[in-house]
């Protein structure tokens, strides 16, 4: 038996971490099971610095047993198992650790910033509004941009520093990080294959940064340290209308370059105002959303010098995965109805755009992406632009002007929500010129599917690249007009997300960037990192159903992981919520409708604060108006205070936390009585065809048992008179198919299979190649909805979890109870767990099923087929058979 996969505070072989004791983590292969580990580490030189010895235990993870890791410490550790008959396996491969720069005083460098004033921009919301209004980029979509550099922005900032490296170094680090995108060259090779670095997070609270082991790139000789320093999140667009400046008007830039030679020396270079500067590099314009213009004639002079600047935060580790380049498209042009170029990539993705070819000096590009043509089979943008007279975002355009001879040009400093290229140019562009390269977080992908039905398997491909396309250091709503971190859409998509990618580190790193934003009373953001977000919207958060992921998502992280170390991690900020949510029961505020309850239920009412309510329903379900963000809701107010602070007293019990954990339950209790309450007056009547006022309580489990039993009818009745297509909006989508299954598995294949719209495979039936924003598709919303949104795609947990049966409960268990049904021959799923890989597959047979279960070594199942017969096996693949009830005929 030998471990692999080794990783360390989720990551594989990280460098620059600030996790000082980090947990180590491995995989069992070949056996069984597990009865000791030995865990080796070792210090740079190879001494050792801890062995555990023999441990009898099967535990394929351990805390840090040496003493706390120091800056810049690096180590090799290693791993051999015993297994059940006791023999011992080989050593596992060294896998590394390298701790960053743990402190402030690490940190020789100086932040610094391009040579030239900044006005200060009128501060606040109105001072956004107006800016918004203002609009200083070019007006429509259809405009060819002339103006290079615009007013109030400003072109990529160039510094460069020359250094001379005396002898080979033994090793050499960089660790640089900015407020605004950097982007670090050796002698002209970009350092690392990170993009978009230092990522994502509210800069006045914490700034990332990165370390890059360049030591193969620094041979004895001279070398020259250069880096563009872009607007990025921090001064650039931001949100659905591109306000600017949401952290600060000045990007500046910290680097510290430390050589070290084989006698211990070290060789620092660090940015300082010694650094030459520029502002006339090739990229005269860069923003995210926006896109660039390039001037590939130009070069930067660094004919100034930088200047010294402030930044009161002390840079910190990610401990994330990186933003990487991933997949690449290299589509033949065709020629669009309106003579342009057209690149259509098949898939609509999130990334950059690659362009190679020969052209003559002064020779052009403009180059626009989006995600959908229109009714001629025209490129249009339509969908995702928030636009107003002469001012237009995203515009998700490049326009590059050439060099004599050949030309490569990849984005550097934006990135685009796309699947078509259109392109005008004077230059030919054939086959192989063009390129997409789709660009994420780069988590592991742990989860696949396949069934019979063809439609929900791209319903299931679409969910994957609708994750892949809003993972970006955080996760989004869509890679095109809001690109906002939505705590809702993150909160309803976790479980998901935790089965389709190792998201672990990814969403430790966001739920810093939520909490990062909670306000003095408690509540928690609708979007984080903050930024970005029109004023008139600031009242909703706090909104159930979204800003609930403070304590919903560490909740589903534990209960899928089996990590309870993100609970302690985050308990106050998550204590300091239930305590906002608490105070809001049993109050009323200005938009406050009267509800008819009394006595002790009255107590307990969510009937306060603006909330987005179920969100999104079908227009002929539930018509939106401008009242629904407006006033509270109190049925869905009160079901999500029920819900979380129940998930809040678990959090509580599992860290001893006893009174807490008895005041949640006491409120999440009141809060069902309040709800049953509440169900009995008509205008809150259980006799509805509203499904999701339905599916709720029935997944939360507030109804008293005879109003469970009438909404479970009442459910049914309504699938049936709305044809079996989905009515559900944003928050019950994710819920229906677990409440319907519960109790008439048929009733959710029907739902699941419909094609119709409202309806997931309505989707990929249309063509859709990524999850859509609203049922309608484009049709929804005066024609403004992503097309690249994944929420309606948490659906898949269901597929995972019910359908194929996978359940991981606690570390080295997992329950697998599949559910087969509906007009599916077979389906099959495999989720790569922290503790390896678990499948279950079924087909029909005969007279009922047959099903395939793969459970990794050292890890038990317990199994539980349709009739109801419990197996608990342990690693290794098992087959069953069991006859089933005669399935629906297709
Ligand atoms: C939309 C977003 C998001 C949702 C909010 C309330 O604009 O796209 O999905 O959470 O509104």
């Amino acid at each position: 038996m030998r471990a692999t996969n080794l990783t360390v505070a989720c990551l594989t072989n990280p460098l620059g971490i600030d996790v000082r004791c980090p947990e180590l983590a491995w995989i069992d292969e070949d056996g069984l099971s597990q009865s000791a580990y030995q865990v080796e580490c070792k210090d740079g030189a190879g001494a050792t610095l801890w062995d555990t010895g023999k441990v009898a235990s099967a535990s394929m993870r351990i805390a840090w047993p040496g003493a706390a890791l120091a800056s810049r410490e690096r180590v090799t550790w290693r791993v051999r198992l015993w297994d059940d008959g006791d023999a011992c396996g080989p050593w596992s491969e060294f896998a590394s650790i390298e701790e960053g720069l743990l402190s402030a005083d690490d940190w020789c460098a100086r932040w610094i910033s391009g040579n030239y004033d900044v006005p200060t921009p009128r501060a606040g919301a109105l001072g956004n509004f107006r800016q918004m209004v203002a609009a200083m980029r070019p007006a429509s979509p259809d405009q060819v941009v002339t103006e290079p550099i615009l007013e109030g922005r400003y072109p990529v900032d160039c510094f460069c520093r020359a250094f001379v490296v005396g002898k080979a170094p033994v090793r050499a680090r960089l660790y640089i990080t900015a407020c605004g995108l950097y982007e670090a060259r050796i002698d002209g090779e970009k350092v690392g294959d990170l993009c978009m670095a230092p990522g994502h997070t509210d800069y006045r609270k914490r700034v990332q940064y990165q370390t890059y082991d360049v030591t193969a790139a620094l041979a004895t000789g001279a070398h020259e340290l250069t880096v563009q320093l872009a607007d990025g999140w921090y001064r650039g667009s931001c949100g659905a209308w591109g306000l600017l400046n949401q952290y600060g008007t000045q990007t500046k830039l910290l680097a510290q370059l430390e050589v070290t030679y084989a006698d211990g020396h070290v060789d620092c270079v660090a940015t300082d105002t010694d650094w030459q500067w520029s502002g006339d590099g090739p990229i005269l314009f860069a923003d995210n959303k926006d896109g660039e213009m390039v001037d590939a004639t130009r070069a930067p002079s660094y004919a100034g010098h930088a200047r010294d600047a402030r930044h009161d935060v002390a840079p910190t580790a990610s401990n994330n995965v990186p933003i990487t380049m991933h997949e690449r498209f290299s589509p033949a042009p065709a020629l669009a109805p309106n003579g342009r170029l057209l690149f259509d990539l098949g898939q609509n993705i999130a990334g950059w755009v690659e362009l190679d070819f020969d052209a003559h000096e002064s020779q052009h590009v403009l180059l626009r992406c989006g995600e959908m043509l229109d009714a001629d089979g025209n490129l249009t943008l339509k969908n995702i632009q928030c636009s107003r007279e002469g001012f237009a975002t995203p515009l998700q355009q490049v326009e590059y002007v050439c060099r004599e001879g050949h030309n490569h040009y990849r984005t550097t400093f934006c990135v685009f929500g796309f699947r078509y290229v259109e392109v005008e140019t004077n230059v030919q562009l054939g086959e192989g010129s063009l390129t997409a390269i789709a660009l994420y977080s780069d988590m592991r992908q742990t989860g696949s599917f396949e069934c019979s039905n063809e439609l929900l398997n791209r319903f299931f491909e679409s969910t994957v690249w609708s994750t892949k396309g809003n993972s970006l250091d955080v996760p989004t709503d869509c890679p095109t007009r809001e690109r906002h971190g939505w705590s809702g859409d993150a909160q309803i998509f976790f479980e998901t997300l935790s089965y389709l990618f190792d998201c672990r580190s990814f969403e430790r790193k966001w739920l810093h960037d939520l909490f990062d934003w909670q306000k003095r009373d408690g509540r928690l953001p609708q979007v984080a990192p903050a930024g970005g977000v029109d004023s008139y919207m600031r009242f909703l958060d706090g909104s159930v159903g979204w800003a609930d992921a403070g304590i919903l998502i560490p909740y589903r992280y534990w209960r899928h992981y089996g990590d309870a170390s993100v609970l302690a991690e985050l308990y106050d900020g998550m204590r300091r919520y239930a305590e906002f949510m608490i105070r809001r029961c049993g109050r009323r505020g200005p938009f406050s409708k009267r509800v008819g309850i009394h006595g002790e239920a009255k107590k307990y009412l969510v009937n306060m604060g603006q909330c987005y309510g179920e969100w999104a329903e079908p227009a002929d379900v539930h018509k939106m108006d401008w009242k629904d963000t407006v006033a509270p809701h109190p049925e869905v107010a009160t079901a999500y205070t029920d819900y979380v602070l129940g998930c809040m007293a678990q959090i509580a019990r599992e860290l001893g936390h006893e009174e807490d954990e008895a005041r949640y339950r006491q409120y999440s209790e009141g809060c069902r009585l309040a709800y049953q309450e509440l169900s009995r007056l008509p205008e809150f009547s259980l006799d509805t065809d509203r499904q999701a006022r339905l599916v709720r309580p029935l997944a939360f489990g507030l109804l008293d048992p005879q109003q469970t039993a009438y909404a479970r009818k009442r459910l049914v009745k309504a699938c049936e008179s709305y044809g079996w297509r989905l009515g559900t909006g944003f928050l019950s989508t994710p819920l229906i198919l677990d409440v319907l299954a519960k109790y008439d598995l048929d009733a959710a294949y029907r739902l699941l299979e419909n094609e119709e719209m409202p309806g997931w495979l309505f989707m990929p039936k249309m063509g859709a190649t990524t999850v859509w924003e609203s049922w309608e598709g484009t049709q929804a919303q005066g024609g403004i909805a992503s097309l690249n949104h994944y929420s309606k795609g948490a659906v898949c947990a269901w597929l995972f979890r019910v359908m194929c049966g996978i359940a991981p409960d606690g570390e080295r268990h997992v329950t697998v109870a599949p559910r087969p049904g509906g007009r599916f021959a077979y389906a099959k799923a495999g989720y790569e767990s922290p503790c390896g890989f678990v499948g279950c597959g079924w087909q029909r047979v005969e007279d009922g099923w047959r099903f395939a279960v793969e459970v990794p070594a050292n890890c038990a199942a317990t199994v539980v087929l349709p009739d109801g017969s419990t197996r608990e096996v342990g690693a290794g693949v098992h087959e069953f058979e069991c006859v089933a009830r005669a399935a629906r005929e297709g």
